[in-house]
């Protein structure tokens, strides 16, 4: 295998796809800002194109090689193949430990000067974060240190994700009722719906989102709750009364509630249907981002892991972002399972939405805070520079 050496400084991220759509949302996000901001020649390794083309309708599945949004994305198929020093880019990032190639690492010992290696952490907002943040690792036997680099939620980290420009399209889309309208009536969304208080709804299977339908639909407010194909599948198909899993473009109204099926839509228009919501439900790491800087009140289904695990990193989120009303707190614990007693959906929905105009304000201060610690993108540049 022979890789031309680009011009600019070129950097090769690899990503593996565990499950789901965050692994190469977070990477192909980073990747095209990287290319886009800093004008890096950037080649994206991945092994599943299937789970890309869901959130990038542009990826071709059967392709070894294509050129999307300036980016240069390659199939890692497997972990065979020789490469040279030629073939290594001046910054290598593996996301989330996976193992890059052997033959690649052989390579990037070969290099003069060698590359700065970099593993891409998953975000939390536990305090041993800050400890392993920039952490060194030498390899076993080759010449080689790989850095530890976390994004976060402080200066203490390396930050999160976020496009120079994201504030002002937000706040243009969102001054903008007609703007906002024109897209979601492409999902079908009515007049009435528009009027309504909306939802989008992203979580993993476990949520208690029939016992939530009961309640929305038993609400005083209107409510439409949009939910892209194959989230909360059983509780959605229940709902629209569908003999079979409901498809996108399915509705039903039933009280005060209607749950339209969206399809699943590309990465830059997720963000707008953050934005045109009034609460999000969002899951696992980049969504729960996304949410971050939609400027709505949100609420985050975390990512399950054994032993309950998951519930630490919660609540060490929690108590970061500051959820000082009990009733921010005590949804989001029961919305994950977290909770000791069973919840009453009723109360905790009835005090949620009370306390929703002051969840709004305080997520709005949130991003202004978050804002002061710059991006990822541009923190992890500037680390390779002081370790180049
Ligand atoms: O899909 P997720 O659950 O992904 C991940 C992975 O499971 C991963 O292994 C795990 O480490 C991580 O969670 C914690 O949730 P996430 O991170 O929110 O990623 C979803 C991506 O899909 C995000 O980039 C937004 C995008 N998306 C769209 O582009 N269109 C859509 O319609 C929707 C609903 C999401």
């Amino acid at each position: 295998m022979h890789l031309n050496k680009h011009q600019a400084t070129s950097l090769a991220l690899f990503c593996k796809v565990i499950d789901n759509y965050g692994d190469i949302g977070i990477c192909w996000r980073l990747a095209r800002q990287l290319e886009r901001e800093h004008g890096i020649a950037v080649t994206l390794w991945v092994d599943d194109l299937s789970s890309f083309q869901r959130i990038c309708p542009e990826v071709l599945i059967d392709c070894n090689e294509q050129q999307i949004a300036a980016v240069t994305v390659r199939h890692w198929r497997d972990q065979d193949g020789g490469f040279t020093p030629d073939d290594v880019a001046d910054i290598v990032i593996e996301f989330f430990a996976c193992d890059i190639p052997p033959g690649y690492i052989t390579a990037m010992a070969e290099c003069n000067p060698r590359p700065v290696w970099l593993n891409l952490e998953g975000l939390s907002a536990e305090e041993w974060v800050e400890g392993c943040h920039t952490l060194p690792s030498p390899h076993r036997s080759l010449p080689l240190t790989k850095y530890f680099f976390f994004p976060g939620f402080n200066n203490k980290t390396g930050g999160l994700p976020l496009e120079s420009g994201l504030a002002q399209q937000r706040q243009q889309f969102q001054s903008d009722p007609a703007a906002m309208a024109a897209f979601l009536a492409q999902f079908g969304v009515t007049p009435t719906e528009m009027a309504s208080l909306k939802v989008s709804l992203f979580c993993y299977p476990q949520a208690p989102v029939a016992a939530l339908f009961e309640v929305w639909q038993g609400n005083a407010t209107a409510m439409t709750c949009l939910v892209p194909e194959g989230v909360a599948a059983d509780a959605v198909q229940a709902f629209i009364g569908a003999s079979g899993p409901a498809k996108a473009g399915a509705s039903a109204t039933r009280g005060a509630l209607t749950v339209r099926v969206l399809p699943f839509i590309p990465q830059p228009d997720y963000d707008k249907l953050l934005w045109a919501c009034d609460l999000n439900f969002v899951r696992g790491e980049d969504s729960f981002v996304r949410a971050q800087w939609a400027g709505k009140a949100f609420i985050w289904h975390i990512y399950p892991q054994d032993k309950n695990l998951h519930h630490v990193k919660l609540n060490a989120f929690l108590q970061c972002y500051g959820a000082t009303t009990d009733s921010l707190m005590g949804f989001s614990l029961g919305w994950n399972g977290a909770e000791k007693e069973p919840v009453d959906w009723h109360a905790a929905w009835s005090e949620f939405q009370a306390d929703m105009p002051k969840i709004a304000i305080m997520s709005l201060k949130w991003q202004e805070q978050l804002t002061l610690h710059g991006d990822l993108a541009s923190n992890l540049l500037t680390f390779v520079n002081t370790v180049r």
